[in-house]
């Protein structure tokens, strides 16, 4: 559009009533071809397009880069652009934090899946939004790390692994398979693929949850086929106050879950 704007701009010539400054600096003053008016307050403006009726036609300048206000609380330093609108920068919230309402904070955790069970001390919430996807929420008493898994044992099994840090309220969830009993590894570094998704983590005191959400079956040789049915899973907790790939010791159980609608 500004091309178009300063082709028109030059081939009108500076307008008389354009004062040198305002031609040869920070001010586009050009001719609007279709506007016809009598009076200023006929011509279409805006913050970012003052407009002048000269003539009978619409003329409009553009304060380019003068500061405006975009009406949005989460942008900063608004200023008219080239081409005539108002824009501004995001306000810059930490990593774990997003803006509302001009204010950086934590995102609102999601609402736990209205299916449950307490396996002590895990408690599983799960749902199924779509018929071949499944919505999971996991609270194991884990500061360090918590993970579940599907499978009989851990060498062999599909694992998701996360924690929170109790600092920031930043969380962290992936998608790991352990090929022998031991450090797990992600699905992406083992060839596979990651596929959580609307994942999300709280910590309450030495309570951790973490949200996920996956395909029944996503196709990845390095996750297991959940069923709407019975389930081997195995899940572990790891304590302590330095977050990441722990070892969890005894802290681990294996049993079955029978996932279905509730
Ligand atoms: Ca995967
Ligand atoms: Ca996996």
């Amino acid at each position: 559009m500004i091309e178009r704007l300063l082709q028109k701009r030059y081939q009108l010539g500076k307008p008389s009533w354009v004062s040198d400054s305002y031609w040869q600096n920070n001010v586009v003053p050009y001719l609007s071809p279709v506007q016809e008016c009598y009076q200023d307050n006929e011509c279409p403006t805006g913050q970012c397009l003052n407009a002048t009726c000269r003539l009978g036609t619409c003329y409009y300048e553009i304060p380019i880069n003068a500061p405006c206000q975009d009406g949005d609380l989460c942008t900063i330093d608004e200023r008219c652009t080239t081409d005539g609108l108002c824009q501004g920068q995001p306000l810059p919230c930490g990593n774990s934090t997003i803006c509302i309402d001009g204010i950086c904070e934590a995102p609102h955790p999601p609402n736990l899946p209205k299916c449950q069970i307490t396996i002590d001390p895990l408690t599983l919430y799960w749902d199924f939004p779509q018929s071949d996807e499944i919505v999971i929420a996991f609270t194991l008493p884990g500061t360090a790390m918590i993970g579940l898994g599907f499978g009989t044992t851990m060498a062999g099994s599909d694992l998701i692994i996360g924690w929170v840090n109790s600092d920031d309220g930043a969380f962290y969830v992936d998608d790991y398979y352990a090929v022998v009993p031991g450090t797990p590894s992600l699905d992406v570094i083992l060839g596979g693929t990651a596929d959580l998704f609307a994942t999300y983590g709280i910590r309450e005191g030495n309570q951790t949850t973490l949200w996920f959400q996956r395909k029944l079956n996503t196709g990845d040789p390095y996750d297991t086929v959940i069923k709407q049915g019975k389930n081997s899973i195995i899940f572990a907790w790891a304590e302590g106050e330095q977050i990441g790939l722990t070892y969890h010791g005894e802290n681990r159980v294996i049993t079955q879950v029978n996932l279905t609608r509730c």
